[in-house]
C-alpha cells in the first residue's frame, strides 16, 4: 500500500472543517488541543493499554489492543469529546438527518509492532439501510504518539464517500494521515479507511471518538458503559452526548421520560412526550377531524414544512 503523508488541512474552525469533510471525506485539524493534553489523557491510560489483552478477530486484528468507555477513565476525555470546533463541525454534518447528536463510541487503540493492515472498510456499514446522501457518522481520531506512514498511522480514502459502490480502491489512491499529538483527524462514516501495519519497534496509541446521528442504536451502549452514578457528574452536554437525552419523537425515553431524569435532575414527574412540531400539528388535526381516511401520507411532508420540522 503506497502511503503519502496528509497533504491537505482543513482551517480551524468549524465550517471549514465541515466543508473539508464534506468534499474530501476527511479532514485534518492541526494543533487542535495543546499535546499537554493527549499526553496527560495517554497517561491516564497507559495501565490499561498495558493490561488490555490483544484484540481477537478479523477485523479487529491480532496486532491491536483496543478499549472503550473512556468518559469513565479520565476526566481529560471532556475536552476532547466537547472539542468546540470539531463538535460544531460534527453538528453541521449529521443535524441536518436528526435533532441531536450521540456518542456512537469512544475507543483506545494501539497497534503493536508487526502484523496486517486492517480491513479497509466504512463505519456506515455497521447500520444495514442507508439513505443516499444522508450522513450517519463522524470519527475523530485523536494520536497520542505520533501517526507515521511506517507505525500504522490511519489510512483514508479521499473522496472515497462519493464512490460508495466501491467496495476496495486502489493503493495508489490511499492517503497515510500523518499526525502529532494535538492534532485530530475527521473522517465520515461513508468514508473508507483503515488502521495501518505498524513497521517499527514501538506501539502505536490513540483513540477513535465516534458521534452519529441521534436516533441510531450506537455501537457502544453508553447506559451501561455510563449508568447514572457515573453520568450525574457529567456536565450536562457531555451527558445528553452519552446517552442522557430523548431523541423527539420519544426514542432514548427511560420510564417514558427524558433520561436525564435518570440522573436526577428533574425530580419526581410522570410520562411526558417528546414529539417534533410536526407530529404535535398532525395529533392536533386528527383530534379536530380533519384527517379523514384516504388523506396522503403527503399531507405529512407538507405538515413538516409548515411547522418548520
Ligand atoms: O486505528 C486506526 O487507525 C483505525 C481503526 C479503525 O478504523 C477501526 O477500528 O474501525
Amino acid at each position: 500500500m503506497v502511503a503519502r503523508a496528509a497533504d491537505s488541512v482543513a482551517g480551524r474552525d468549524a465550517a471549514s472543517i465541515a466543508a473539508h469533510l464534506r468534499e474530501h471525506g476527511y479532514s485534518v485539524v492541526r494543533g487542535a488541543l495543546d499535546p499537554s493534553l493527549p499526553g496527560a489523557l495517554a497517561s491516564a491510560l497507559a495501565p490499561t493499554f498495558d493490561a488490555t489483552p490483544r484484540s481477537v478477530g478479523a477485523f479487529y486484528g491480532g496486532n491491536t489492543k483496543r478499549f472503550h468507555g473512556l468518559l469513565g477513565r479520565s476526566r481529560h476525555m471532556e475536552a476532547f469529546v466537547l472539542h468546540p470546533a470539531i463538535l460544531d463541525a460534527v453538528k453541521l454534518i449529521l443535524e441536518p438527518y436528526c435533532d441531536i447528536i450521540q456518542l456512537n463510541l469512544t475507543q483506545a487503540i494501539e497497534i503493536l509492532p508487526g502484523g496486517l493492515a486492517q480491513p479497509p472498510h466504512r463505519d456506515q456499514d455497521m447500520w444495514p439501510v442507508h439513505a443516499r446522501g444522508v450522513e450517519y457518522l463522524v470519527n475523530v481520531m485523536w494520536p497520542f504518539t505520533a501517526y507515521t506512514a511506517v507505525n500504522g498511522a490511519t489510512i483514508v480514502w479521499p473522496g472515497s464517500h462519493h464512490r460508495l459502490d466501491e467496495i476496495v480502491m486502489a493503493d495508489d489512491d490511499a492517503l497515510a494521515v500523518e499526525m502529532a499529538p494535538g492534532d485530530a483527524l475527521l473522517f465520515l462514516g461513508s468514508t473508507l479507511h483503515c488502521g495501518g501495519v505498524n513497521r517499527t519497534e514501538a506501539s502505536r496509541r490513540g483513540m477513535i471518538i465516534s458521534y452519529s446521528l441521534g436516533w441510531l442504536k450506537p455501537y457502544e451502549l453508553p447506559w451501561l458503559a455510563y449508568p447514572p452514578r457515573i453520568a450525574s457528574s457529567f456536565p450536562p452536554e457531555l451527558a445528553a452526548l452519552a446517552g442522557y437525552r430523548a431523541h423527539r419523537p420519544n426514542l432514548g425515553t427511560f420510564e417514558g421520560k427524558c433520561p436525564s431524569t435518570a440522573l436526577g435532575v428533574h425530580g419526581t414527574l410522570g410520562a411526558i412526550d417528546a414529539l417534533r412540531p410536526e407530529q404535535e400539528m398532525l395529533i392536533g388535526l386528527y383530534r379536530d377531524g380533519a384527517l379523514q381516511p384516504g388523506t396522503p401520507m403527503a399531507t405529512r411532508s407538507g405538515l413538516a414544512r409548515f411547522a418548520g420540522g
